[in-house]
């Protein structure tokens, strides 16, 4: 099956789901009336150990999104959604989070390469009322990594309601390159979340048997926590660091005037150089960072789209030019940072991973198995290189749900960043040959990554980062031991 007819059939399938469960058509009211809000940067500070100290407060709230019904959500000091936490490679910092929800949870720290106990997966339970820290060494190429909750079946409900935040590293080269990085002026966060809103203008997670194999769609698209808003530029070139926080919507971006973009950084860091785009695919969890120029464009605004896999397409972002004349801007350079080969080494092992919506009962499985927390899947042997095939099985036209069970997947591993070897037996398009953490798989794809394990023992996680089949059992762990 193609990408092409996948997609309809995907499509096709959510529309008549969306009918079934009467979700009501998007309540978004005037397109790009909000300005839009930019994360505050998180304060630190410095204990006797020399560690920058920053503090999270997990919360519940309450938001107007749209109309005037109030949406009962969660956040991380404060309503909805997370400051952005920002740190620098070689430095020693500990996060300190206190859970004063009724509820337990875990901050896990997407992307970044940390130890077992400061991971936050689902070991690393706060209960009710309880606190946990993180202390850690940054030591990782500059990037745009998130954060967010991974308890063993909460997850999906917890970030729904607004638990995510950026963690963004710098180091050497992201401070000296030309590019545009002056925080919410130029180099701007967009947290992107399709959500499920009722004809009230509120939302809340419910979801059915078939969202649970489908993914929890929705109607409308959250930036920043707004719907549709905009932003005014005031420099020659924007930088916009993308991640798709859906739970389960791949989003297609692209630019409503059919212009080009330049691609500059994947999920842990820059690419050699920026690649020119006129659109890219992010699955649930993936980040991207893009450089719009509107030097070459005329003044009128220009709209970031974002289309979801049920065929939806939002206004994500207006980026709309100052009307006084646009602060220069330095050409991009031609080349942004140097990746190491990780497989010219030498590779010391193989592991196969086969992603399965084909189980019992429409079970969601990795080798046949759904997560147990009590099992180790995989042991991996510290400062070793391997490669991992990880491959989505197509849930062909048989069986108990036909076509159904053609469902997309992705596949993220903690603790690290790998690289993409093959897709489907080719070498990976350019926007793959940089740092990731999460990679799609379209029914019937076969992915071979490499994966360098050092510094830290202990047990990470790999899983799918579509949150209902996450939190269905589509995980597993791996140990890494000495
Ligand atoms: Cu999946």
């Amino acid at each position: 099956m193609t990408r092409t007819t996948l997609r309809t059939a995907v499509s096709a399938t959510i529309a008549v789901l969306v009918v079934f469960t009467g979700v009501a058509l998007s309540p978004v009211p005037a397109a790009h009336a909000s300005p839009l809000p930019i994360p505050p940067l998180l304060e630190s500070s410095t204990n006797a150990r020399g560690e920058r100290v920053f503090d999270l407060r997990v919360q519940s709230g309450s938001r107007t999104f749209s109309g005037n019904t109030r949406t009962e959500t969660l956040g991380y000091n404060g309503d909805y959604l997370g400051p952005t936490i920002r740190v620098r490679r070689g430095e020693d910092v500990r996060i300190r989070v206190r859970n004063t929800l009724p509820e337990p949870t875990t901050v896990h720290w997407h992307g970044a390469h940390l130890p077992a106990a400061s991971d936050g997966g689902p070991h690393q339970r706060i209960p009710a009322g309880g606190s946990w820290e993180a202390p850690f060494t940054v030591d990782q190429p500059a990037a745009t990594l998130w954060y967010h909750p991974h308890l063993m079946g909460t997850t999906a409900e917890q970030v729904y309601r607004g638990l995510a935040g950026l963690l963004i590293v710098d180091d050497d080269i992201s401070e000296s390159l030309a590019v545009p990085r002056e925080y919410g002026r130029d180099d701007i966060p967009l947290l992107l979340q399709e959500r499920r809103f009722s004809r009230g203008g509120s939302f809340e997670y419910r979801p059915s048997m078939p969202d649970l194999m489908h993914g929890y769609g929705g109607n409308a698209l959250l930036t920043n926590g707004a719907l549709e808003p905009y932003i005014v530029i005031r420099d020659e070139r924007v930088r916009l660091r993308l991640l798709n926080g859906s739970n389960s919507t791949v989003l297609r971006m692209t630019l409503d005037d059919g212009g080009s973009f330049h691609q500059i950084a994947t999920d842990g860091g820059f690419l050699e150089r920026p690649l020119e785009r006129r659109e890219l695919v992010l699955s649930p969890g993936e980040r991207a960072e893009i450089v719009v120029d509107f030097s070459f464009r005329d003044a009128g605004p220009v709209t970031l789209l974002a289309e979801s896999t049920s065929g939806r397409r939002y206004r994500a972002l207006e980026l709309r030019p100052a009307t006084t004349e646009l602060q220069k801007s330095r050409p991009l350079p031609t080349r942004l940072a140097t990746i190491p080969d990780l497989a010219s080494s030498g590779v010391d092992r193989r592991r196969q991973f086969v992603m399965s919506t084909m189980g019992r009962g429409g079970r969601l499985t990795i080798n046949g198995r759904t997560m147990d927390m009590n099992r180790i899947d995989e042991v991996v042997q510290l400062d070793t290189t391997e490669i991992w095939e990880v491959s989505s099985e197509g849930g062909g036209m048989g069986g108990m749900m036909g076509g159904m069970m053609d469902v997309p997947h992705n596949f993220h591993v903690h603790g690290l960043q790998f690289q993409v070897l093959r897709v489907n037996g080719r070498r990976p398009p350019p926007e793959l040959r940089g740092w990731k953490d999460t990679v799609p798989l379209w029914p019937g794809d076969r992915i071979q990554i490499v994966l360098r394990f050092e510094n830290y023992t202990g047990v990470f996680m790999y899983h799918c980062h579509f949150l209902e089949h996450e939190d269905e059992g589509m995980m597993g762990q791996f140990e890494v031991r000495r």
